[in-house]
């Protein structure tokens, strides 16, 4: 390989070599409970890009990727970094005008530069470190050492191919002289340095995940005391089958949020406090909520990101304790209108004090499925709120519920471009057939469900091509706050068919067919499936 080349791959070690020690300097740190907001730098950056990121880009992110949001994000920014790295180390690995050495021993100005540019990177990184919520001083630590090891690596190797260069100026052409045997010494180093460093970035990773928090909190919760155990109907499904369980196992729950690394809460330190216009503070340990008469409720969690037809919305069992009861304990003052929640990775969510003190399910939840809340999910206690988009109301790993009012504060989302309020708007989405489905004339059954959550699905009809609306069976419907199940069986004809969907709510109101895109308050219109009945 030549110089440039080897110059990038000397450039492309040195990262790798800064984010290995970096990312397990962070993981030492998370271990030893020392961890402030956040030490690592990979994880600090793309969480300071989320929280940066306008509301179009979060759209086109969630749209395009789904709830593999994250993972494309990562994968983009290790893409854009290792560009970053091979840039720079061309620049400290060209030669310095004029193009021979002058005097011997003088250092190639590039390499300085070079050495800058890469350290600037590292200043970026520290300041991504310090921009996290909870930040204290030992999380800059890992970056810099990190830094500074990426520095000497730089140095070192780029030298080594100066001395390369200068060698071979020495040899006889064609003959393989000193210098080409130095410059493969150095593609060596940086090829085992740059193998040597991922591995040491994936270690890291793995090590910093504690994953043993919610294992000891599974045996605390064997013990939870359930006022009004909730069953779920059989009515409730209809199992159709391609359609959408009536109850969503909490492993295949969509999950989103903006956290990059799946924040790790201890249990035992874990608490929560309620603050701002109320008559005394509260402050509430996990064993304290556990203690309590819990409530169980089953409540349809919706995106506010959700696109007609997409499936950014799952059915739980949620049990825990009241926020009303909570509330009504710490005494709300005269003109609160808000509840703004906060949860430990920053997140906060600014919801209507009405929604948490009427007589619907606001609830502090310890379990989902009757099981404790799984770490990505909010362990070990997340808000859920039926009847309102996620974003403004189901705050994961919340520690803290301030009374306040909406003229003084806001929620995450709310001044990157979303709504302050976000009631959930009537949607319903056909499962079966699939779009684009090939299907036997004859009864095909069209299946989905539909969702209005607080105000309930009183009818759902399905329209063939230009035909009638027809109405569709409805199963159960155990609350009004879960989505519910419809179906319906049509006599099918050969030919391409489009089968479109709409609801009506508790209210009596149908689902808009005017299209909205999902921001600023959520997506509107009917979805339709185009279907293929195939002739027999
Ligand atoms: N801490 C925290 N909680 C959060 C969020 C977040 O980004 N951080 N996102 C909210 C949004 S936008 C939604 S839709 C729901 C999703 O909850 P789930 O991931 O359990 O489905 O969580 C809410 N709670
Ligand atoms: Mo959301």
């Amino acid at each position: 390989m030549s110089r440039r080349p080897t110059g990038a791959l000397v450039g492309v070690a040195a990262g790798a070599v800064t984010l290995a020690v970096a990312e397990i300097g962070a993981a030492l740190l998370v271990r030893g409970g020392l961890e402030g907001g956040t030490a690592s730098p990979l994880v600090a950056v793309a969480e300071a890009f989320v929280d940066l990121t306008p509301p179009w880009l979060k759209d086109f992110a969630i749209g395009t990727f789904g709830t593999y949001d994250k993972l494309a994000l990562v994968i983009g920014m290790v893409l854009v970094l290792t560009g970053l790295c091979a840039l720079i180390g061309l620049v400290g690995a060209s030669r310095a005008k004029p193009l021979k050495r002058s005097v011997e021993g003088a250092r190639n100005p590039n390499i300085s530069w070079g050495l800058a540019a890469f350290a600037l990177v590292g200043v970026i990184g520290v300041t991504a470190v310090a921009s996290r919520p909870d930040f204290a001083w030992p999380d800059v630590v890992p970056t810099v050492v990190g830094t500074i090891a990426g520095l000497v690596t730089l140095d070192r190797l780029w030298s080594r191919l100066a001395e390369a260069g200068a060698e071979r100026l020495d040899t006889e052409p064609g003959v393989m002289g000193a210098g080409a045997a130095s410059r493969r010494a150095v593609l060596a180093w940086g090829g085992g340095l740059t193998v040597v460093g991922a591995l040491g970035v994936l270690a890291g990773r793995t090590l910093s995940r504690a994953g043993e928090v919610v294992e000891a909190a599974r045996a605390q919760l064997g013990r939870l005391r359930v006022q009004r155990p909730v069953t779920v109907p059989e009515a409730a499904s209809q199992r159709v089958p391609g359609q959408t369980a009536y109850l969503t196992p909490a492993e295949e729950f969509y999950r989103i949020d903006t956290a990059i690394s799946v924040p790790q809460v201890d249990p035992d330190t874990w608490r929560l406090r309620v603050t701002g216009m109320v008559d005394r503070e509260i402050e509430m340990t996990f064993q304290d909520i556990l203690d309590e008469e819990l409530v169980e409720a089953l409540v349809t969690l919706t995106c506010v990101s959700n696109y007609v037809g997409g499936n950014l919305a799952g059915n739980g069992l949620w049990t825990g304790l009241p926020v009303r009861e909570v509330l009504a304990r710490a005494g709300v003052q005269e003109g609160a209108d808000m509840v703004l929640s906060t949860s430990v990775d920053g997140f906060t969510a600014g919801t209507p004090l009405e929604a948490m003190t009427d007589d619907r399910n606001a609830l502090l939840a310890v379990a989902q499925n009757r099981e404790a809340l799984l770490a990505e999910h909010g362990f070990p206690v997340r808000l859920v709120v039926p009847g309102l988009y996620g974003y403004v109301s189901a705050t994961k790993w919340v520690t803290e519920l301030k009374v306040t009012r909406f003229d003084q504060d806001e929620g995450y989302w709310t001044p990157r471009g979303w709504s302050a309020l976000g009631p959930i708007k009537t949607a319903s989405r056909i499962d079966v057939p699939r779009p684009g489905e090939r299907v036997p004339a004859g009864a095909v059954v069209i299946a989905g469900v539909a969702w209005a959550q607080h105000r309930g699905i009183r009818r759902v009809e399905v329209r063939i091509g230009d035909g009638d609306w027809q109405e569709a069976t409805l199963a159960e419907e155990p609350t009004i706050d879960s989505w519910r199940q419809w179906m319906l069986t049509w006599q099918a004809e050969p030919g391409e068919y489009s089968v479109t969907v709409r609801a009506t709510d508790g209210t009596g109101e149908v689902q808009t067919e005017e299209r909205a895109y999902p921001a600023p308050d959520g997506a509107t219109g009917w979805h339709t499936v185009t279907v293929m009945v195939e002739g027999s």
